[in-house]
């Protein structure tokens, strides 16, 4: 499918195959009744290091793709045993939406309807089984980069741009879900609201730019210093909140007293001329599970008034 006499096609195809590379440990499934197609299509797709699932039947499709959640793509004939090629796309719709999961159709013949069908019931993009291998690479790629795209879009609209911790917002959502999860096995819940002190003057002092490393030190050292399961969010400017699975109130306190201690000990950030920039936070601690995950991390924030009202510096559970 390379043109030599063209060298701008040649050039776009090198370039394409770049990009297939850097997607390559990508899960695709293919799904069609004939051994040959299966097979040929999965030579085109394993040149380019893409993983590779085949499936004879439509239930069989749906099988592999409730195993596989890294399967990304779907190629998906026409017509199978047990199933059409467009019900095998309205059923796996009904579970993966197009924004994790891209469908193409294929389909032998002339029948001009075919890839409308497909596009109605759910596939990203179709083509014909009779395809050019180039077109054939173009599809695949596009799918692949859009789901890409739509990753990274997501990751960012989790994530607090200048830390890289989660923002407020997925918080909520995953902080709901662990509150959940934790009640259910019947294990303790802490959450902690923290504070940095007087951070207006490390602003004013030493300027936005210093204040903005002092605010990504304490958070790498807040994410360092919890598990797997727990949570660390930015909630506010300078404001974080930490949800920690299966810790009572003494771990819960010990762990905000080491992360106190250690913040208030090292320098955050250092200013242009060399100086090193030192603050300490203060933390509101909230124990046992309440109503809800709202009133726990109400009372968290209440115990933090408490500890500025007490000089900052400290935890208060
Ligand atoms: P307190 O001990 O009572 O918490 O005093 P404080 O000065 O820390 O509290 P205050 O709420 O008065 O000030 C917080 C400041 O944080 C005000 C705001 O300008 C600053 N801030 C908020 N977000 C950011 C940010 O992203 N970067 C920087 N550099 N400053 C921020
Ligand atoms: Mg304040
Ligand atoms: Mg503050
Ligand atoms: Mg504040």
């Amino acid at each position: 499918y390379i043109l030599k006499d063209d060298p701008s096609s040649l050039d776009y195809v090198i370039k394409a195959m770049a990009r297939l590379r850097r997607n390559s440990s990508r899960f695709i499934l293919i799904v069609h009744k004939s051994d040959s197609f299966r097979t040929a299509i999965s030579e085109l797709l394993y040149v380019h290091r893409f993983r590779i699932v085949t499936a004879s039947s439509g239930r069989a499709a749906l099988e592999i793709l409730a195993r596989y959640p890294e399967i990304c793509l779907v190629i998906s004939g026409a017509e199978f045993e047990d199933m059409d090629g467009c019900s095998l796309c309205r059923k796996i719709r009904e579970i993966h939406s197009a924004d994790s999961l891209a469908i193409i159709g294929t389909w032998k013949g002339e029948d001009a309807t075919a890839g409308a069908k497909f596009l109605k019931n759910g596939a990203n993009d179709f083509i014909r089984q009779d395809f050019l291998v180039e077109e054939f690479y173009s599809r695949i790629n596009n799918c692949i980069e859009n789901l890409t795209l739509i990753e990274k879009l997501k990751e960012s609209a989790m994530k607090d741009f200048l830390t890289g911790l989660y923002n407020r917002r997925s918080f909520f959502d995953r902080g709901e879900k662990l509150y959940t999860r934790t009640v259910k096995e019947g294990e303790e819940l802490c959450c902690a609201m923290i504070d940095i002190d007087y951070f207006k003057k490390v602003n004013d002092s030493f300027g936005h730019d210093v204040g903005d490393r002092v605010i990504q030190r304490v958070a790498q050292i807040l994410l360092e210093g919890v598990g797997k399961n727990d949570i660390v969010a930015r909630f506010g400017g300078e404001e974080f909140c930490l949800l920690l699975k299966g810790s009572d109130k003494d771990r819960g306190w010990c762990l905000l007293e080491e992360l106190r201690k250690k913040i208030q000990k090292n320098a955050m950030a250092t200013t242009e001329k060399g100086e090193p920039v030192f603050v300490s936070i203060s933390g509101g601690l909230c124990v046992s599970h309440l109503g809800c995950l709202n009133d726990m991390i109400k009372r968290a924030d209440d115990s933090l008034y408490r500890a500025k009202q007490n000089g900052r510096n400290t935890i208060v559970s």
